[in-house]
């Protein structure tokens, strides 16, 4: 099965954003990757109504910390959703398949506890290349995916809301 392009979406089913107010926590560790997700993230929200203002960017560490990182955006912000950003790669030992769990159901976790969306914005890869390839390479940008997902979401609790 071919590779989905992450960044290719159809933006005219996408809700308009405007008013929408999010955080992001994004990972330092492999920056090449998480920061490049980081700006196809920002890009795409901007592109779809939402301000500079309105969007609220923390780093932690590492992808475990993105559970803790993306509770504290919940807690201390007015958020509609938290996008959490960061690029596991697979190394020698199993300390990829303990990160991956950990932050998998970390955020599954805030998920149920929150009454708001946080997004899984989470590349987990055997190579440094498959990742860079879902950061804005071939496969489009995770960081795209992770922005409309959030504002998908978001969306939908204002119109079940209503
Ligand atoms: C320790 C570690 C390793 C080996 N690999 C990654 C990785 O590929 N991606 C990532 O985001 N973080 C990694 N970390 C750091 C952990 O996420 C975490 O920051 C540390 O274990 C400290 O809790």
């Amino acid at each position: 099965m071919a590779t989905r392009d992450l960044s290719d979406y159809d933006a005219s089913k996408v809700p308009d954003a405007k008013g929408m107010r999010f955080g992001i926590a994004v990972a330092d560790w492999n920056p090449e990757v998480t920061h490049s997700l980081l700006k196809g993230c920002i890009t795409t929200l901007q592109k779809h109504g939402v301000s500079d203002e309105d969007i609220v960017v923390r780093h932690v560490p590492g992808t475990f910390e993105l559970t803790l990182g993306g509770q504290w955006l919940a807690e201390y912000d007015d958020l509609d959703g938290v996008i959490c950003l960061g690029c596991v790669i697979q190394g020698e030992t199993p300390h990829f398949t303990y990160i991956c769990q950990g932050v998998t159901q970390g955020i599954t976790q805030l998920n149920m506890e929150y009454n708001i969306p946080f997004i899984f914005g989470v590349l987990t890869t055997l190579t440094a290349d498959q990742a860079l390839d879902r950061a804005g390479g071939k496969h489009g940008n995770k960081g795209d995916e992770a922005a409309v997902t959030a504002i998908r979401m978001a969306a939908l609790q204002r119109e079940m809301e209503d």
